[in-house]
């Protein structure tokens, strides 16, 4: 097997500089919690590849479903000749996701697919054209999702012009803006009346709890008080669960935990265990506005990442992966509080389930929106951490929030290497 070393090599003179990776070694394989790289290294997983492995890498069940599957046919493309496989992912979605209504889905392939078409089906549904986004949110690197990103480095810097008719309001930070669930939103509302007015807007699309952005999770009582006034507007509240769905944060989706039913909920990442499979599900009405042949794609709910699907789903229900998720928040959280209290370059430590992360500032130094961010010590940290063999992300507009992702099946033993060499890494920097 190539080495790491000869592998970059060659990708020098073959990969385009624009798609660049974390860690400089390259996977021979990767199972459970944990990645073998080929030069025969193993690391912790606490990336779970962005949020998609929730099951594990090559769970089992996936491994057997998507095997059975690629020997019976691999792709008709559903809008040529349907197959059950996709009919039973999109009950499952109706099952699944919260609101006890009448639900309709469509699948795609990338998050960034599915966002584009909830949007397209908000307008459509309608009659208006305006979208409302958040600060510090993600959707995607396509043109409409870029425009919905926030951040513009290294997400948009030079690929304009972007798409029209989104809005950016103020996200609920409560590390940075101190106010209220109830303030935040008041505050948010007004600038949506002021600058885009109720009756133009066709959607809002939120993050419950942001991922890329900084794994920020709003002050309680904020998600309700959007979701009500988008309501009021005759608007559609669409929930980006493509980062927090499928079990990561202790429920199947994020929205639960403030009991919200958004009218449209986008999923991806953690659907398939890591086939790439996405999709839009939402109230009937809405969805069903649009005409026949209106949505699709070549590869939307191929049979392959179907059937990852169906076999991810019943891993999760069989193995329970919400408690799973509580339980790696219980044990990680006060580790991560007890780092916190020894470290005050940590300013606070947040997140829900299995969606943790640690934001990292400036001590003493506070500005107008809080504590000042300490963007090199988080890369610092990041680095140290691969270092020592643990696979670790970082997030944030202000690149200073290290979050933490393992697969949801990671085992007690594992959990406990990782987070011992997340505080190695906090020691040596
Ligand atoms: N919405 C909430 O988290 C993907 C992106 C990583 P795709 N997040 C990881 C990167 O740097 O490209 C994401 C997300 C939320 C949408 C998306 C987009 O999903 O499957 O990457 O298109």
């Amino acid at each position: 097997m190539a080495s790491s070393a000869e592998l970059h090599q060659r990708r020098s003179a073959a990969v385009a500089r624009g798609v660049s990776s974390m860690i400089p070694s390259y996977v021979s394989t990767a199972a459970g919690g944990t990645m073998t790289d080929v030069d025969g290294r193993e690391w912790i997983d606490f990336a779970a590849g962005i949020a998609v492995t929730n099951v594990g890498n090559a769970a089992p069940k996936v491994v057997a479903a998507v095997q059975a599957q690629v020997e019976r046919f691999t792709h008709t493309c559903f809008m040529i000749a349907p197959y059950e496989q996709y009919v039973a992912v999109c009950e499952e979605l109706a099952a699944l996701t919260p609101g006890d209504f009448e639900k309709r889905s469509a699948l795609f392939s990338s998050g960034a697919e599915a966002v584009e078409n909830a949007v397209k089906i908000a307008r459509h549904a309608t009659g208006r054209q305006a979208v409302v986004v958040f600060d510090h949110a993600y959707h995607g690197r396509t043109n409409l999702t870029m425009a919905l990103t926030a951040k513009v480095m290294p997400y948009k810097q030079g690929f304009g012009p972007f798409a029209g008719e989104i809005y950016r309001v103020a996200m609920s930070y409560p590390l940075r803006d101190g106010r209220s669930g109830a303030d935040a939103a008041a505050y948010a509302i007004g600038q949506i009346e002021k600058t885009v007015g109720a009756v133009n807007v066709a959607a809002v699309l939120i993050e419950p709890i942001q991922g890329e952005g900084g794994f920020v999770v709003p002050a309680e009582g904020y998600l309700p008080a959007i979701a009500a006034w988008t309501k009021a507007a005759g608007a559609v509240f669409i929930a980006d669960e493509i980062q927090t769905g499928f079990c990561r944060t202790g429920s199947w989706f994020a929205c639960q935990h403030e009991g919200i039913e958004p009218d449209l909920i986008t999923t991806a990442k953690g659907i398939a265990g890591g086939l790439p499979l996405a999709a839009v599900t939402g109230r009937a009405e809405i969805m069903d506005s649009v005409h026949p042949g209106g949505l699709g794609g070549t590869y939307g709910g191929n049979p392959i990442a179907c059937a990852a699907a169906l076999a991810s789903i019943e891993t999760m229900r069989e193995l329970d992966l919400n408690a799973a998720a509580r339980h790696i928040e219980s044990v990680a959280m006060p580790r991560l509080e007890a780092l916190a209290a020894k470290h005050p370059s940590i300013g606070e430590v947040r997140g829900r389930g299995a969606m943790l992360a640690v934001e990292v500032v400036i001590p003493g130094e506070d500005g107008a929106a809080g504590p000042a961010p300490d963007a090199v010590r988080t890369a610092a940290v990041a680095k140290a951490a691969h270092e020592l063999g643990l696979l670790l992300l970082t997030c944030g507009t202000y690149g200073n929030v290290i979050r933490l992702l393992p697969p949801l099946i990671i085992s007690d033993d594992e959990l406990d290497r990782g987070l011992s060499l997340l505080e190695q890494a906090f020691a040596t920097v």
